[in-house]
């Protein structure tokens, strides 16, 4: 049976995808950071730490073929911040795959690292990054340490460039970006069970029939098939005001990208 490990068990994600591993009867691991987790099941594999220790990593990682890796700063922070978690712990944990011969890594990568592209466009899974901040930059960076650990020690890595991943869209932007929790389950199922991934990028979205991303070639490969749409929504969504800025509605990235942004008028004259 294949052993799968989950770290951010504690996150907003990682909670939804612990109960529902463990209700799947998937032989789960569970790792929190700084708090230790409550077993939710009798016997339930909990554990926490930094995991920017290699000790720890390697608790993790003992006997696990599959890493669902949730863990870090999931929103703007300070560089100092992100650098330790996002790109440190990252480090620490491919490394530990290295150490144990973990087969599969799944990253959760995110939409901010495409989030300065205009609402208007349609982007497929090679686009160029367009980090909206140091956020998304560290998951633009994310998938690049990803594909050398493919290309260099062979293990695989599944990408997901998370959209908004709540139970129901709430507001304009979701119509686009939203990705159901059942859809985030079923996806999870395949990333898990799917023999051969390699190296993979693919949306994190659901179907959406105003999604900015078009998963084609990515979905086939994994066998993501997503059922939810956020249009299903809009009737409730469409006459109420948007709560983002005027920039914010601008970008893919909604507030991501309005945040700390220099506005036209006020950036260097072009000679
Ligand atoms: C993310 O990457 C964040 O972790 C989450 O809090 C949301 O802001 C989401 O993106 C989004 O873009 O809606």
């Amino acid at each position: 049976m294949t052993k799968v490990a989950l770290s951010g068990a504690a996150g907003q994600l990682g909670r939804v995808l612990r109960s529902a591993l463990l209700a799947r009867g998937v032989d789960l691991r569970s790792a929190a950071g700084s708090k230790p987790l409550e077993p939710i099941v009798p016997g339930e594999d909990v554990m926490h730490g930094d995991l920017r220790d290699p000790a720890v990593v390697d608790r993790l990682l003992q006997g696990v073929d599959v890493l669902i890796h949730m863990a870090g700063t999931s929103v703007e922070r300070p560089l100092p911040e992100i650098i330790e978690n996002n790109l440190r712990g990252l480090v620490e944990v491919y490394e530990g795959a290295r150490r144990h011969g973990v087969r599969r890594i799944v990253f959760a990568s995110s939409n901010h690292a495409i989030g300065m592209y205009p609402v208007e466009d349609k982007l497929d899974l090679d686009c160029a990054f367009r980090p909206d901040g140091f956020y998304g930059l560290s998951k633009a960076w994310g998938e690049s340490l990803a594909r050398l650990y493919w290309d260099k020690h062979g293990i695989e890595s599944l990408c997901v460039r998370i959209g908004s991943c709540l139970p129901e869209p709430t507001e304009f932007r979701h119509l686009s970006t939203w990705f159901g929790h059942e859809d985030f389950l079923h996806m999870m199922d395949q990333a898990i069970n799917v023999p051969e991934i390699g190296f993979l990028v693919v949306w994190g979205v659901s179907a959406n029939t105003r999604s900015y991303w078009n998963n084609d070639g990515g979905a086939q490969k994994l066998g993501y098939e997503p059922k939810q749409n956020a249009e299903d929504y809009a009737a409730e969504i469409l006459p109420q005001t948007n709560p983002l800025d005027a920039t914010a509605q601008r970008y893919q990235g909604g507030s991501f990208a309005s945040y700390d942004f220099t506005p036209e008028g006020k950036r260097l004259k072009k000679r």
